[in-house]
């Protein structure tokens, strides 16, 4: 690990809070970073328009706390879960209810639990009006069916079952749709959960555990409220990726969340379509990240900043020991106010939390091995991967089941006018080797799943497929995935004869949605379509 562990770079400041904090010894010696580390010029950079978020105006409300999804059973070794995906509303704003899909849940999805080295069972059932998929984003499973990515559709009112063995450390993952080249919609509606996978090592830390108490998942996204305080995708459709004024936390607008702990944990999730996060608290309250996308980091970080892209994980712990009841503390993203956190009566915990976090032993690469290039380039309906669109009966690579390899992700798009794309791999979990040849950010050292890539830089990443089968890559702005930035890998097992995969073509799901929809093919409209269209390119 210590190739992976190497120098900090020069954004160390220690802040007067940490000084105040010094005196009393709580954060003897610690460095804290306070900036955002991605390159600002690229920051909010969107063709055809950035929304900027607004500053709330209605009364603030308790922030939701997804419930736990329930299992059909349970023991140590086993776990069954039904998961349905519904149409429902939402009381999001005064006035009227908001149609919504979610998860077990109005909106968003309950939380599903889950244990390394269970043997897990999902049925999966659909009450939604048309095709969708379940999509496990940041678990180590097989692919194309079991990962849920276009492959595997399931209809609606139909069910299908999954079975697998969960070997993966303690992180925070989630699920949301991944129909091709409707999945951006399908998360706009309100699908999207947390899958909290636990282990005995992260057991064994002094961390918060108490669910809903002081240990809470924060899904961040933005939606944009029409007449009657409905959605209206197409309305908003933007294929650099669609965006609202209006942060929805956890389905709550203007949220305040009850402390009665010292310390918080918060999973914070992107699961906007487009939008990265640029996170601080009042008075720059430093806070220490302890997880990414893949689960704990090998050390604690402490920052004042935390920038996350689509898709990406960060789990942090806030300590509020120099609050007392009666306070409030405002987590923001830019200047726009997320979650009001109020101060209550709490116990003093003198217990410091642990620097050291986990052991990673990256692994080791077969110097022959050549490296992966993959590219992310365009904006707009321009986005491809590697100078293609997506062609979801198009295997576009391979790599050996076990084998480590690295792959070069480069995003060409120029330093002053290009997005940040977050780059994701299904079925894995990668290490950050690099960005431009220098270290990692300080807080990208454990395994993650998507990685924010800088216009202009090529980024390292170590990657290795436990399981074969079919896994797709690409940049998870949504609607860039669905405008095609999006290939797949197949992961063979060298030892056993490479199997045939019955892979979904276009004509199949356009003619299902059109069916769902009372429509000919010929009216179908979904995002990612126009993206094809215009770059005069079949889909
Ligand atoms: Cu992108």
């Amino acid at each position: 690990m210590a190739n992976l562990k190497t120098n900090v770079n020069s954004n160390i400041l220690i802040s007067d809070t940490m000084n105040l904090d010094r005196k009393r010894g709580s954060y003897m010696d610690k460095q804290v970073y306070t900036d955002y580390f991605f390159d600002e010029p690229a920051f909010n950079t969107h063709d055809g328009g950035y929304v900027a978020l607004e500053t709330p105006t209605t009364q603030q409300t308790p922030l939701a706390i997804p419930a736990l999804a329930v299992p059909d059973s349970e023991t140590v070794h086993e776990v069954s879960y039904t998961i349905t995906a519904q149409e429902s509303s939402a009381q999001l704003l005064p006035g009227k209810r908001t149609k919504t899909w979610g998860y077990n849940a109005d909106i968003l999805g309950r939380t599903i639990i889950l244990q390394d080295g269970q043997d897990v069972h999902i049925t999966l059932k659909n009450q939604l009006p048309e095709l969708t998929t379940f999509h496990w984003h940041g678990l180590n499973v097989s692919g194309p069916i079991i990962d849920g990515g276009c492959h595997a559709p399931v209809y609606p009112g139909k069910s299908s079952k999954i079975d697998f063995t969960l070997h993966q450390q303690a992180a925070t993952t989630w699920l949301h749709p991944h129909p091709c080249p409707s999945t951006a919609e399908q998360v706009w509606h309100g699908l999207a959960a947390a899958v909290i996978v636990k282990d005995k090592h992260e057991a064994s830390l002094h961390l918060p555990r108490n669910y809903g108490v002081d240990d809470i998942p924060v899904v961040l996204q933005d939606r944009r409220f029409h007449e009657d305080n409905q959605l209206n995708y197409r309305a908003d459709y933007d294929p650099d990726g669609v965006q609202g004024p209006t942060a929805l936390i956890n389905g709550t607008v203007n949220p305040y969340f009850d402390v009665t702990s010292q310390r918080l944990r918060l999973r914070l999730l992107d699961g906007a379509n487009r939008r990265e996060w640029r996170l601080h608290f009042s008075n720059d309250l430093p806070f220490t990240q302890i997880a990414g996308d893949g689960g704990l980091l090998p050390d604690a970080v402490d920052l004042t900043h935390l920038m996350i892209t689509c898709a990406e994980r960060a789990e942090i712990i806030v300590d509020f020991s120099q609050y007392h009841a009666g306070d409030e503390v405002v987590l923001y993203s830019d200047d726009t106010p997320l979650i009001h956190f109020r101060i209550h009566d709490f116990k003093a915990d003198p217990e410091p939390l642990p620097t050291h976090l986990l052991d990673i032993q990256a692994p080791t690469v077969d110097p022959a091995t050549p490296i992966r290039k993959v590219v992310m380039s365009g904006m707009d309906e321009s986005v491809m991967l590697d100078g293609k669109k997506f062609d979801m009966q198009r295997i576009d690579a391979e790599q050996p089941m076990g084998q480590a390899q690295y792959w070069d992700i480069t995003n060409t798009n120029d330093m002053t006018g290009g997005m940040v794309h977050p780059f994701h791999i299904h079925g894995t979990q990668f290490l950050v080797i690099s960005r431009n040849g220098h270290a990692p950010y300080p807080n990208e050292h454990g395994y993650k799943d998507t990685v924010g890539v800088n216009p202009g830089e090529t980024v390292r990443i170590l990657v290795r497929f436990d399981l074969p089968g079919i896994y797709m890559y690409h940049c998870h702005i949504i609607e860039h995935e669905d405008g095609g930035m999006m290939a797949q890998i197949e992961s063979y097992d060298t030892s056993k004869p490479q199997p045939t995969y019955k892979l979904m073509d276009m004509e199949t799901l356009s003619k299902a949605f059109a069916a769902e929809r009372g429509i000919p093919v010929s009216e179908l409209w979904m995002a990612g379509m126009d993206s094809y269209a215009k770059m005069g390119m079949k889909m």
